[in-house]
């Protein structure tokens, strides 16, 4: 009923808009569909964070990269109509997309061009890849990989995200301290420009693109497809937590860990903090990995603070070998950690399941309401240096009571990030922390009013300004050109200077609110068009 009433309203209006309001552009000559419905328009002027929302005039359901590119050529033929790519729609401030102008539904190619490369010999030093859509979700590329007994070697830790949303952060996850962020593990990539060409890009060709894209924040091109770098899968994760008072010993750890040889070290680290209290979302019942734990917290010593933090570990193994080798393996590296003794937690489970293991707390939150609810994510990069710092005021300050779902803390090495990409990192130190702050509240008036917590988000940030915190935003969203501009810091020109080059009209991602159609700086004067303000 509902299908044949959108397909319907599909061929009415898509027959109208060819003799529409002048705006002769939106003659797409699609391979795909254009979809005009009020259904279609009313799904991409959401997302994830439920916090803003922006109609776009319609929705392309491209059939391929060829869509996609002829979408970007009939925005550029209008003065004012603007392309966003959506993936799965996991945004949070709207960044996907596109007030008055086009969707790019890129879920809908995304089972296009999936082939994975076993073994490639001499070229790409013999790696396995796979070549991916740059709208498959990272779940299937994983499946598909398994099935040849190969896997992506770094990941998010939600997997229903499309391949070209992360590649436009960075994409981390507790694998990014040894291969660096997704962006640093993908060899090539099909990109479709803001001049609406469509490009293949690698390090050594068209380089210049390749780089901008990556961490691009979708300024300078929608991802079509990408190469990524694969590794043989192992079959068994041993996950681990332990549990520490002392912020100071969790993150002498931490960093200890992320920086030890390959072999000497686990296979994923990751870290969050909670609180010290029997509270079910924020505290002690956060940490126990399977029913029949149970966290004691007579083990804690009497002076420990309102705020605990916990190291979270997986060492890959194969289920062929004698469990006694994964334990002896275990209990070597957890030999020279200094967790609260009796504070640990160990689980066995299968690779995907580990992988997976965020989808069992979106099936949860779907069942409360938790997931529709609105998700006001704070994620930031804190230098090392200032890390300490950020414990006191943020977490022990501001955050002591927890933030309603978890709140993610572990280092990361600067080493394994390209400089080259378009990706904003802190200033200074060869260390740096990811902090997430992962809210799962109800809606208002069952839990907090969204605003209450935006304005939270906003209180901890001027509160790291104030404190002199070295501090990035990680998937940042500003409304002015201004905060961008202090965002990139020392990058802002090339930035720019890549805007101008590869969407000098602008007409790509406008959600980010970086830059106006057709008023590049530097550029668009000499264009002429309409220089549009925020
Ligand atoms: C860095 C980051 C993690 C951004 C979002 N996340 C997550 N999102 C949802 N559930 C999660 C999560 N990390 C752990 N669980």
């Amino acid at each position: 009923m509902m299908i044949a009433y959108a397909e319907r309203f599909v061929h009415e209006s898509d027959a109208e808009a060819r003799q529409d309001d002048g705006v002769s552009g939106l003659d797409l000559q699609l391979q795909g569909i254009l979809d005009w419905s009020p259904a279609a328009a009313a799904a991409a002027a959401r997302d994830f964070g439920g916090l803003r929302s922006a109609k776009p005039r319609a929705v392309v359901r491209p059939s391929g990269a060829d869509d996609v590119a002829r979408s970007v050529r009939a925005a550029l033929r209008s003065p004012s109509l603007t392309v966003a790519a959506r993936g799965n729609g996991h945004s949070i401030n709207g960044q996907a997309m596109s007030d008055g102008g086009l969707v790019v539904d890129m879920r809908a190619a995304g089972a296009g061009h999936f082939q994975v490369v076993v073994g490639a010999g001499a070229g790409a030093g013999g790696a396995h890849y796979a070549v991916v859509a740059g709208g498959a979700l990272w779940d299937d590329v994983l499946e598909r990989c398994l099935s040849y007994g190969l896997a992506p070697r770094s990941y998010t830790d939600y997997l229903g995200l499309t391949v070209g949303g992360t590649l436009s952060n960075a994409g981390v996850s507790g694998q990014a301290f040894r291969h660096g962020p997704q962006t640093s593990n993908v060899t090539e990539l099909e990109v479709v420009t803001g001049q609406g060409e469509t490009l293949t890009c690698s390090r050594s060709d068209n380089s210049e693109l390749f780089f901008a894209v990556l961490g691009g924040l979708g300024q300078f091109g929608i991802i079509t497809k990408a190469k990524i770098l694969l590794q043989p899968a192992p079959d068994m994760v041993r996950w681990i937590r332990v549990v520490y008072a002392d912020f100071g010993e969790f993150t002498r750890d931490a960093e200890s860990l992320v920086t030890r040889p390959d072999g000497d070290t686990f296979d994923y680290i990751e870290g969050f903090a909670f609180v010290n209290s029997d509270d079910p979302v924020n505290g002690w019942p956060t940490v126990p990995l399977e029913p029949g734990q149970r966290f004691d917290p007579s083990r804690l010593s009497p002076d420990a603070g309102s705020v605990l933090y916990c190291l979270e570990l997986g060492l890959h193994h194969q289920r062929s070998n004698p469990p006694s080798d994964v334990d002896s393996v275990v209990g070597k590296l957890l030999g020279r950690l200094g967790f609260v003794e009796g504070l640990e937690f160990r689980r066995d489970v299968g690779y995907a399941d580990f992988l997976l293991r965020v989808q069992n707390a979106e099936r949860d939150a779907k069942a409360t309401g938790l997931w529709d609810a609105p998700h006001p994510w704070l994620n930031l990069f804190v230098s090392r240096n200032d890390i300490a710092e950020f414990d006191r005021v943020v977490f022990k300050g501001i955050l002591k009571d927890g933030v309603g779902g978890p709140m993610l803390v572990y280092p990361m090495v600067r080493s394994r990030w390209d400089k080259r990409t378009s990706v904003v990192l802190p200033e200074s130190g060869e260390i740096f922390y990811l902090i997430a702050l992962l809210r799962y509240t109800l809606p208002y008036p069952e839990g907090p009013s969204a605003k209450q917590l935006v304005s939270q988000n906003l209180e901890i940030l001027k509160t790291c300004k104030e404190n002199r915190i070295d501090y990035k935003l990680y998937l940042p969203y500003y409304q002015s050109q201004e905060e961008w501009k202090w965002h990139f810091g020392k990058q802002w020109g090339r930035f720019v200077e890549r805007k101008a080059r590869f969407d000098p009209m602008a007409v790509l991602a406008p959600g980010q609110k970086i830059f106006s159609r057709s008023s590049v700086p530097g550029k668009i004067a000499s264009d002429g068009g309409p220089a549009g303000l925020h």
